[in-house]
């Protein structure tokens, strides 16, 4: 299993707000390659796959309402130790809690509304990764 790729997207409220290109230049500031980049948008059913392992979660119905509710962009990234160096530029689940100069203390809106995802294993980053790209589509 690789280590040095994670899985992102950039959620359905940081779109709509304008802040794909903001997020992006944080990414690149922090030394990460794009080894896949899209910009999609999720049925009700796709989320529902996609954050099946929260199924029993009282967040389940909102969080894949919301993920499905707008555009995303959905990305692979690559550095040394990508899972624990992304979730570290992401910040805490909770914007209030999520340290000064993370991409949640600085555009996301709550809890659930938290303008980005980040995986948080290598074996769920190739998962994740594989739900929104092909082989060919990796670069
Ligand atoms: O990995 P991360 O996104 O930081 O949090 P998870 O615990 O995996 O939850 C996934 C997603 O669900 C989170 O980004 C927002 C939403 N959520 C929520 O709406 N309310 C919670 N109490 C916990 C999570
Ligand atoms: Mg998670």
């Amino acid at each position: 299993m690789r280590s040095d790729r994670t899985f992102t997207m950039i959620k359905p409220d940081a779109v709509a707000a304008g802040h794909i290109g903001a997020i992006l230049a944080k990414i690149n500031e922090a030394g990460f390659r794009i080894a896949a980049m899209k910009y999609t948008q999720i049925s009700k059913e796709q989320a529902k796959k996609f954050y099946e392992v929260h199924k029993d979660r009282p967040f389940y119905d909102e969080l894949t309402d919301f993920m499905s509710s707008g555009p995303i962009v959905a990305a692979i990234l690559e550095k040394e130790d990508a899972v624990a160096a992304f979730r570290k530029l992401i910040g805490a689940t909770n914007p209030a809690e999520a340290e000064e100069g993370t991409i949640r203390k600085e555009f996301a809106e709550s809890m659930s509304k938290n303008a980005v995802h980040g995986s948080d294993s290598d074996e769920n980053a190739c998962i994740e990764g594989a739900f929104y790209f092909s082989q060919t589509e990796v670069i």
